[in-house]
């Protein structure tokens, strides 16, 4: 299984992160990029390859045109106006007001924002746009001849709408990795989220699409980032009516129930027979995750790992969250030894 991976992750690593009240050193550090390399190296697994250039035009199908313009002069125009902080949404397009973009920086953020932690950095466009190449790179490995691939992406992407930024994400890596494999010709491609958090922003994205299937793990929106969507009563709209699927699950679920999900949703992923699967791989579920409250453990990742496996199907695996950055490379590494041992 080839790795692709960006060194241009550390072109985006914020001072703060909006937490708890305060501004902390951000839980998405450039360490968890890291240790999955390491823990890739000791593992036996060949060396990462840089992606190919991004092709924005694959980017421009998933995502808003004023959005990736946002992205695009957002450091600029804060910059502008002297602020000395980096660029942080303080207010967003709630309920009842308009939904249009103004023209003052401070304005677009809120706009934009999905979420108001995460914060825009000078260089952070570059680091976002060779994260989302590495899985763009990585869908035109799987649909050339590649059976798996491994996308090493940070920043990461399941947060990322069509039009909002927030939960570390900004690009939909995943997403454009879907969109991909749909343009150099698989008929339907399923995304599984593995990651302990909703993928709303991947969610948002293919919601009314028949041609992606979305299936989503993740902690119960009553408890859990991003709050306002991944109940189980979401199945899509229009043409994507039944081709979206949430399993919301609550505080302390172990393996156990975790797998129950995880089969139903393989099962439901085999009847859909998708041309590719693009797995959300993040691993906070884990049980020692900082922000997270499932409780799975390090085998438990090898188990995971297998049962995608036995699937048999052509995987694309985009990284996504896990914040226990010590054991992040020896649970992403079972994940995919375990894929791969199926
Ligand atoms: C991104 B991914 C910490 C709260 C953190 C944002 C979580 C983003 C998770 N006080 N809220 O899905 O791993
Ligand atoms: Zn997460």
């Amino acid at each position: 299984m080839k790795t692709i991976a960006s060194t241009d992750h550390v072109l985006h690593f914020p001072k703060g992160e909006l937490s708890g009240g305060q501004l902390v050193r951000p839980y998405e550090c450039p360490e968890r990029w890291d240790y999955i390399a390491k823990a890739l190296a000791e593992g036996g697994f060949s060396a990462p390859q840089a992606p190919e250039a991004l092709d924005l035009a694959t980017v421009a199908k998933v995502h808003g045109a004023d959005y990736l313009h946002f992205l695009a002069t957002a450091w600029t125009l804060w910059e502008a106006e002297g602020y000395e902080g980096e660029a942080l949404p303080t207010i967003v397009a709630a309920r009842r007001m308009q939904q249009r973009e103004p023209e003052h920086i401070e304005g677009k953020l809120g706009y934009f924002a999905g979420a108001t932690e995460t914060a825009i950095t000078a260089t952070s466009w570059q680091a976002v746009q060779s994260s989302a190449a590495c899985a763009q790179t990585a869908a035109r490995l799987l649909s050339a001849s590649d059976d798996s691939v491994f996308s090493l992406c940070r920043p990461p992407g399941h947060h990322a709408g069509y039009d909002l930024f927030g939960g570390y994400c900004f690009l939909n890596n995943a997403a454009i990795a879907a969109q991909q494999l749909r343009d150099a010709g698989a008929s339907r491609v399923a995304i599984l989220d593995i990651d302990f958090h909703h993928g709303n922003g991947t969610q948002d994205i293919f919601y009314e699409r028949n041609d992606v299937l979305f299936v989503s793990l993740h902690g119960n929106p009553g408890h859990a980032f991003p709050y306002f969507l991944g109940y189980a009563e979401e199945t899509g709209r229009g043409e994507g009516e039944g081709y979206n699927i949430n399993h919301p699950m609550l505080p302390g679920t172990t393996y156990d129930a975790w797998s129950e999900a995880l089969h139903d949703s393989l099962k439901r992923i085999g009847e859909y027979l998708p041309d590719a699967l693009v797995v959300s791989l993040g691993v906070d579920a884990f049980e020692r995750d900082p922000i997270s409250f499932f409780k799975l453990n390090s085998d438990d990742f090898t188990r995971c790992g297998q049962r995608i496996g036995q699937q048999a199907m052509p995987t694309l695996f985009v990284m996504e969250g896990g914040y226990a950055v010590e054991e992040i490379g020896i649970n992403t590494r079972n994940v995919l030894t375990g894929f791969l041992d199926a």
